[in-house]
């Protein structure tokens, strides 16, 4: 703990880029910032590295705190050409109303649309431990216009009634289907079809995680994906993503 106390006074935890690609147009819709920590000697790490400071009452927060801050930052210079940021919040982020006000409070001080933030949960996040409070705060961001997406979907706790019970306008389909889609006996392959066709229905954006080959994007394509994210199509980087990546893939 010492040693990330130390990385926060010396800036150490910072952001990283990745492109979410509009598959229509060919272009970046929206990015992901992901947490990395430059770590002096073991080199950049990326947060499964560093769970443990997450547990830390102090620490935790204080590196979701510098997360916030960085994303509302970036959002400040970039929103008006890279669209929106999508931010992973954890249940530290969402702590009832209280915690959604603040949020909404950091955007409005640094003149940034609540629409151009989307609010990253999985359900583990919404339905874990700390279930209650953080559906609470996810309703008042939703209310004021910040966009919610369920990462990892169809991972956690898949039950489809939480889709009613909290606002959501994103389902991001969990980067193991992806990866099962062309190699499994065909079982990946029908839940992303399902997923695709779930969240059509409910008029909700689809984003395909995890896409690394051709192969993968061909067929998402072809199951009327609209919009994906993975190395194939642009690495986590401190750059303003470009989408050129798509452009080589293409
Ligand atoms: O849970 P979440 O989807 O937010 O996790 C994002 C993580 O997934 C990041 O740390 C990022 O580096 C990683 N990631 C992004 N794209 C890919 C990919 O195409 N393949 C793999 N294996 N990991 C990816
Ligand atoms: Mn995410």
């Amino acid at each position: 703990m010492r040693e990330a106390r130390q990385g926060l006074r010396r800036s150490e935890f910072v952001l990283y880029f990745q492109p979410i690609i509009d598959l229509r147009l060919e272009k970046v819709a929206s990015v992901e910032a992901l947490l990395r920590w430059n770590h002096p000697t073991r080199g950049l790490l990326a947060p499964g590295m560093f769970e443990c400071l997450f547990e830390d009452s102090e620490v935790g927060p204080a590196v979701q705190r510098r997360v916030l801050k960085l994303a509302i930052a970036w959002l400040r210079k970039h929103a008006a050409v890279a669209g929106s940021l999508a931010v992973n919040f954890t249940s530290m982020d969402l702590r009832g109303a209280e915690s959604a006000r603040l949020v909404l409070a950091l955007l409005e001080r640094a003149g940034v649309a609540p629409a151009s933030l989307c609010v990253e949960v999985t359900e583990g996040t919404v339905f874990g431990r700390a279930s209650g409070e953080p559906a609470t705060a996810l309703r008042i961001l939703h209310a004021a216009g910040v966009r919610v997406a369920l990462d990892d979907f169809g991972t956690g706790y898949a039950s489809l009634v939480h889709l009613k019970e909290i606002p959501v306008d994103v389902l991001k389909i969990d980067r193991s289907f992806i990866d099962g889609m062309l190699k499994d006996d065909g079982a990946s392959e029908e839940i992303v079809r399902a997923v695709l066709a779930l969240g059509h229905g409910l008029k909700k954006d689809v984003i395909a995680e995890g896409v690394e080959t051709i192969a993968q994007l061909t067929r998402l394509r072809e199951l009327g994906c609209a919009y994906a994210q993975g190395y194939l199509l642009g690495r986590p980087s401190p750059k303003l993503p470009t989408g050129d990546a798509l452009k080589r893939a293409a």
